[in-house]
């Protein structure tokens, strides 16, 4: 008798994994918020049928992982590549999803040509406005009334709420944000118009990055949102700030999008919390724990991290657009490689194999308010 009920309950639990794992998270969260993913080229293209698969089936809203960078579109001057792009933008049209843009204004991943004057000394106000134009006017404009939204700029904080001094600041100050709103809102007047950064969860980078959005406001700049990336942790940030993080940017009465939601479960060799790129640390086996196995324990953690996570975002569902996860399996994530190169990093809802992972299941059951 005993042995059936055991065997009953496996069934039944096995049933429940498994019907939890045949609900697509874009038919659970419908009433909330749109659900995506960052898409590499393999899954754009299909090479990787299993990525695209799950994209098609769980996502309603894709952005683009390297794609629409400006190294990737112009690599050099004048000259346009849109071939990835176009691959990424049909798919999502052909599959009706709601296609962001990611990213026109960036420090990172931007040739050095486009700092630099013909002399090859620093360019001049004028020459660089004239390329931030050209570039915002033939990227936006090609995929005008097809990418909906767009992170205009990227990044143009420093954590402690002051202005990153990159090439962007250097030479046109912080007006390049207010120029490239208005160039890609000229461009494609419907689109909506992000900033976009990382660690809006520490409060001095929140409170300048707030200012600097009121500031584009009252220079009446088309701004119509904030990206909050969330590349988060397990130990941050707090659940408290990342929801005292939704109700401050609700402030500014712009839209929000969380737009590069992970969670990195590796030993994190500083007390550094942002995600900048550039940022770099030798490998020690300590460092990568879990190259062979994720452990059930670890699993579960991740599993509740997340259904933490998910309240928040569900309570306050009415606030948010969208929320987007950076890549689709563990193997494809940047956290694989960043801070540390050549780690085995357990970061999103799928594994390596493609199977959803317990935080799958913990994530489905918060969207009804569970
Ligand atoms: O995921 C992207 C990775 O493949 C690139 O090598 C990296 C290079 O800059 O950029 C990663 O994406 C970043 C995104 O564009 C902006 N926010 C931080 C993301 C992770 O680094």
């Amino acid at each position: 008798m005993r042995k059936f009920f055991t065997t009953l309950s496996l069934i039944c639990s096995l049933f429940a994994i498994t019907s939890i794992c045949q609900r697509p998270l874009k038919n659970v969260f419908a009433g909330h918020f749109r659900i995506g993913a960052a898409l590499n080229e393999k899954q754009f293209t299909g090479r990787d049928k299993r990525g695209a698969g799950i994209v098609t089936t769980n996502f309603n809203t894709i952005s683009p992982e390297n794609v629409l960078k400006w190294e990737a579109i112009q690599p050099v001057e004048g000259k346009f590549d849109f071939s990835k792009a176009d691959e990424y933008v049909a798919f999502g049209e052909k599959h009706k999803m709601f296609i962001v843009g990611h990213t026109l204004v960036w420090h990172n991943q931007t040739p050095k040509w486009v700092f630099e004057g013909p002399d090859g000394k620093q360019a001049s106000k004028e020459l660089l406005t004239k390329r931030l134009r050209d570039h915002i006017f033939k990227v936006v404009g090609r995929y005008k009334g097809k990418i909906g939204a767009w992170d205009v700029v990227n990044e143009a904080m420093n954590d402690d709420g002051s202005y990153r001094e990159s090439e962007w600041f250097k030479i046109l100050g912080k007006e390049y944000l207010a120029l490239a709103f208005r160039f890609a809102h000229e461009a494609d007047p419907p689109a909506d118009l992000y900033y976009n950064d990382y660690s809006l969860e520490m409060a001095e980078k929140r409170r300048g990055t707030i200012e600097m959005v009121r500031w584009l406001l009252d220079q009446k700049a088309p701004i119509g949102g904030v990206g909050s990336q969330s590349h988060h942790r397990m130990e941050w940030p707090a659940i408290e700030d990342q929801e005292k993080t939704l109700t401050d940017l609700a402030t500014l009465g712009l839209k929000i999008a969380i737009t590069e939601l992970d969670i990195d479960v590796l030993p994190n060799p500083s007390d550094y919390r942002g995600a900048e790129v550039s940022v770099n640390f030798e490998r020690r086996p300590e460092l990568d724990p879990f190259k062979k196995s994720f452990p059930a324990e670890r699993q579960s953690a991740l599993a509740k991290r997340y259904q933490d996570l998910f309240r928040v975002f569900v309570k306050h569902s009415k606030l948010i657009d969208r929320v987007t996860f950076w890549c689709v399996t563990d193997g494809d994530s940047w956290l694989n490689g960043w801070p540390v190169r050549g780690r085995t990093n357990h970061p999103l809802l799928w594994d390596r194999a493609g199977k959803p992972k317990p935080a799958f299941g913990a994530v489905v059951e918060t969207a009804a308010g569970n």
